[in-house]
This record gives C-alpha cells, structure tokens and sequence, in this order.
C-alpha cells in the first residue's frame, strides 16, 4: 500500500497492540458485530512478536468442583493487599472460565490431565490448582490461537510494525498518529472507538523480564491526551528472573517443586511464607529473596547477587518434559544445566499493576478509548496481581473491550478529526526529535534511567531515595531536549523508534516515582523502609496521576469493597 503522508486512514474500531488482549478484543469485536465491522489493529511489532508470547506458566480460572468463584476472589483480593476493586475481580473469576473454553475450541493445545480434562497446577498465592497450562509456553500457545482466529476474519486489517505516537482526543477520541516503521511516514487513523491493549513497562528497569518493546508507550500516550494513570507505584518485581538476563523462570518451576535457597544452603522461605513457602504471592517471595541478599546470605556471582532456585530432583528427561523453555533457558542463557545444579536467580521487574484507568467495562474517562490489558487498571490486581491472573485478565477485559468499542462504534458516528494536532504531531518528531542537533545521546540517557529506577525506585524503596530518583529522571527530561540522532534517515530507523520510546519511558517513571512518593505506607509490591505499615485509614485508595506541564498532579480515588473487609495478610 503506497499513501501520502499523513492521509487519514478510516477504521470503526482502532486497536492499538496485538498481544493477547488487543488480539481478543479485535476477534470480540468482529464476532459481535457479525463481521460487519471495520477493524484495525496496530502493533509496533510482528503481533507474534507481542511480549504475550513470553508468558510461561498458565492462565487462572476455576474449573473444578473443589475450586469456587469466591475463593478464586479471595485469592485475588487477599493477594491485591486489598487494593483490588472487588466488583472487578467478581465480574473476572466469572468469565474467566469461558475465556479458557473459548481458547480451547478455538484450538489452543491446553496440557491435559489424566483423566483428558484440560490440566491444571498450583501458583503462588492461589488455594487451588487453578492454572491451567500449555507446557511452560502458554502465552505463546495462546498467542498462536488467537492470531490464527484473528487473521480469519477478512473485517480486521493488521498494521504490523506501525508505531503509535499520540492520541487526539477533544472532548471525544476523534484519532491517532502512528508512524509506519517500514517508510518512515506519519498516517491519522479515525475511528469510532479506540482500545488501548500495549502492554507493561518492565523496560523502565535495567533487570526485567520484559521484551525490548515493553517501554510503557500507551500509558504515556493516554496520559499526555489527559486520561490518568492509576496506581502506577505498585511494580511487581517477580522472584525468578535469570542471572544474568532478567529473562523469566517461570513459577511454574516453583509449582513443579523448585526449592529456593540462600548461600547456607537453607529454604528461607520457612522464615517469610511458612505455609505457602515458595508459593506466597510474588511481592513477599521476592521481598524475601532481596532480604536474603541485602543481609549477605545470597550466592555470590559474576553478575553480583543471587538466590538458587533448585529443580535437581528432576532428572533430565522429565524436566525437558514438564518444563521444555525453562531447560532451553538455563542451559543457553546462564550455562546451567538445572536437572545437575540450581538455577542462578534474582528479582526482576515484571508487571504494572498499575496503568489506564478504566471502569469495569475497560470504558476510560474519554468517550471512545477503552483499555484492556497490562496497559490498564480497573483495579483487578490492587496492589500486587497473582501469577496466571494476568493472561486471563488480558482474555476477559480484551474480550470486554472488543465488545463495548464494537457497540459504541455500532451506533456512534465518525467524529470529526482536526489537521493542527497532526501538523503539530508531525513537527515534534520529524523537525523536533528526528532533526535535532544536541550533544546527548538516547542509549546513554536510557540506561541512567533504567539503573535511577533499579537502584532506588526498586523493591525497598525509601522515601529519601525517592527524592533523589525523581530529581534524576527531571534532569533526564530536561537532557533529553538536547538529544540528537545520528541516523536522519526515515526508512526503519530504529534509533528514532527508541528515541520515541525513551520520552514515553521517562513520563512513566516519572508518575510511578511520584505515586510512590506520595504513598506513605507500605502495601503489596509497594515497600517502604521509612513507613513500613499497612495504613488502610489513610490508603486504602487508589492513586490518580494526571499529566501537567510541571509533572504529575495526584488525585485519590476509594476502592470498591463487596465482601472482603480488608484483614492482616498472612501465607
Ligand atoms: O511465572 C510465570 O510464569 C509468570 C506468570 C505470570 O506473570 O502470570
């Protein structure tokens, strides 16, 4: 397709991101529609490439007898350090089911018990073995359906290795700017309805287990178009990520019955999680891990620090049976073979459970842009999500998303798109970023930036520190203005891609500093050394930032509470 810069490209529902939730509500959208819709979606990369696919272990819903809706609630509620909107977790534990049955028809090789029902093992923080599983490469299976759903549509358009830049909103969403990677050009995309699925931030930190791709764009696009961020403090760091990488060792490890151990060769967990040990929620297992190593009882290494996570009672061949990539990982990526010796292994920045603010049906405050995903918080993970709560977020709230945009562009005009923003868009990259002859350099700024957030915006955090942190990303702001980049061409540049990457990172991480600031008290993955206490009188609520040109200005919002009063956090 050969189009004029900046032509408007005309779509009813704009769906921007193509991992598991953008791919849901595109495949949601078309069906309620009965393929009468127009629909897009636009992904900065390959969709197979979406960070989705690197999901390991499994994805929650209740589908035995011994489970229930309400424990699977409690779960999640108790998990969230009671920061959960409960109305959400209620409307989730319900329809996740369907979601798990909808893939299985659809053709997703779900691994199988014995008994030929669909398998299911145990995850940190859940009282039942609810996670159902494809071998230790879920996300990709689940990916794999999908696209192969989605592209049988003749209704849905893919705008593959298209990046987004900004969002136009008056008032109403009226449509976006995105660069095609492929020839360097600006297009508009209109539409009736706009779904935000892009996913998390782990890219913000220097050791993630995300993908490259993982910078934060859509939660910083919805912000600068006035839509707030909520609750963007709250960063899960996960117990096991690789040494030296980052790259995630699934907790299915842990479920199969890995063992994490300090230098003294003891199971420490006993002294943190005394029931659940290595099966506690994400933010105390690793809390505890980064205790082991600050106290001087983890291993030492090359790479600094680390825990061993100890799968040796598996022998090879089972191994490679049970948990195929994980084997692959260690052995290519750390020079372990795990059935012989543990698994080198630290926390690593894993998930937003903050983002978008959106209601329960993905709606944001600005008519026509829905968020569904890791990009958005309608206050299902609270203050800490569970391991496999968030694939199936991505299939529930897609899903959500898809069918709210659909019935809102069913019956919705077209808005009118202004040209000024355009222009306006169109000069800040081409002349502004892309043009520009300062003497900073974009990997230079971007790595002081990931080492700011991993030194002090990390798992203990302090209020001091904070201080400092924030000062540092300003200035980062304020060096970024004078950047320059080096390749001026427009055909695939990739330099200019991050450079776009590095601004929305810096927004972001600006609002997650500021949020954890102002939260004086500890809650989930949120810990502060300075007020180390639950404080439910005063923060039982969640945090609203709202971008302005002087940083962000913070609001407060209640949580939504149905049945479970918040209560002491015990495992
Ligand atoms: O450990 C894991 O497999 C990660 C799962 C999740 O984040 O839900």
């Amino acid at each position: 397709m050969v189009v004029e810069a900046l032509e408007v490209l005309t779509h009813d529902v704009v769906i921007v991101g193509a991992g598991l939730a953008g791919l849901r509500a595109a495949v949601e959208a078309s069906e309620v529609s009965n393929g009468k819709l127009d629909i897009a979606v636009i992904s900065k990369v390959h969709p197979m490439r979406s960070h989705s696919v690197c999901a390991q272990g499994g994805t929650a819903a209740v589908l035995r007898e011994g489970d229930s809706y309400d424990l699977h609630a409690w779960d999640t509620v108790k998990g969230a350090d009671f920061l959960a909107d409960q109305d959400v977790v209620e409307l989730f534990v319900r329809r996740a089911p369907r979601e798990i049955i909808k893939l299985e028809r659809w053709g997703c090789p779900w691994t199988r018990a014995e008994d030929g029902r669909i398998a299911q093992k145990p995850f940190g923080g859940h009282s039942y073995p609810r996670a159902c599983y494809a071998a230790d490469m879920s996300g990709l299976m689940e990916m794999r359906t999908l696209y192969g759903r989605a592209t049988a549509y003749d209704n849905i358009t893919f705008y593959d290795e298209w990046m987004v830049t900004k969002l136009i909103v008056d008032g109403v969403a009226r449509g976006l700017t995105a660069i095609e990677l492929r020839s360097g050009e600006m297009y508009a995309f209109r539409a009736k309805a706009f779904v935000f699925a892009t996913g998390g931030i782990g890219r913000v930190y220097a050791f993630t287990t995300f993908s490259h791709t993982a910078t934060g764009d859509g939660m910083a696009i919805a912000y600068r178009a006035g839509l707030p961020l909520a609750d963007m403090e709250f960063v899960q760091f996960h117990p096991t990520g690789l040494v030296p990488q980052g790259i995630l060792i699934s907790e299915a490890a842990r479920s199969a019955g890995g063992r994490l151990l300090n230098a003294k060769g003891e199971r420490f967990m006993k002294h943190y999680a005394p029931e659940r040990m290595e099966l506690a929620p994400r933010d105390i297992v690793a809390r505890a891990e980064q205790r082991e190593m600050n106290e001087g009882r983890g291993f030492v290494g090359p790479y600094g620090p680390y825990i061993a996570l100890d799968l040796t009672f598996m022998d090879e061949d089972e191994f490679k049976e049970k948990l195929p990539q994980i084997f692959e990982l260690a052995v290519k990526f750390a020079g372990v073979n795990p059935a012989e010796e543990p698994i080198p292994v630290r926390p690593a920045a894993h998930y937003a459970m903050g983002g978008i603010r959106a209601n329960i049906n993905t709606e944001t405050r600005v008519k026509g842009v829905f968020a569904a995903g890791e990009c958005a918080c309608y206050g299902l993970h609270g203050a800490n999500r569970l391991g496999t709560n968030s694939t199936i977020d991505c299939l529930v709230f897609g899903a959500i998303a898809g069918e709210h945009a659909a019935k809102l562009a069913m019956k919705n005009s077209l808005p009118e798109l202004p040209r000024e923003p355009l222009k306006e868009e169109e000069k800040r990259i081409f002349d502004g970023i892309l043009g520009s002859s300062g003497d900073e350099r974009v990997p230079a700024l971007r790595e002081e930036l990931r080492n700011t957030m991993q030194e002090k915006v990390f798992i203990f955090r302090h209020g001091d520190q904070l201080k400092e942190a924030l000062k540092t990303v300003r200035s980062l702001k304020e060096r970024y203005k004078s950047i320059s980049i080096e390749d001026k061409g427009r055909v695939f540049n990739l330099a200019l891609i991050h450079a776009l990457e590095l601004d929305f990172m810096l927004d972001v991480a600006e609002v997650i500093i500021v949020s954890a600031l102002a939260r004086k008290e500890s809650r989930g993955a949120h810990y502060r050394l300075d007020c180390p206490k639950r404080d439910d009188k005063n923060w039982l609520k969640h945090t609203l930032a709202f971008w302005t040109p002087e940083g962000p200005r913070l609001e407060y919002e209640p949580v939504r509470i149905t049945k479970w009063k918040p209560t002491a956090r015990r495992y």
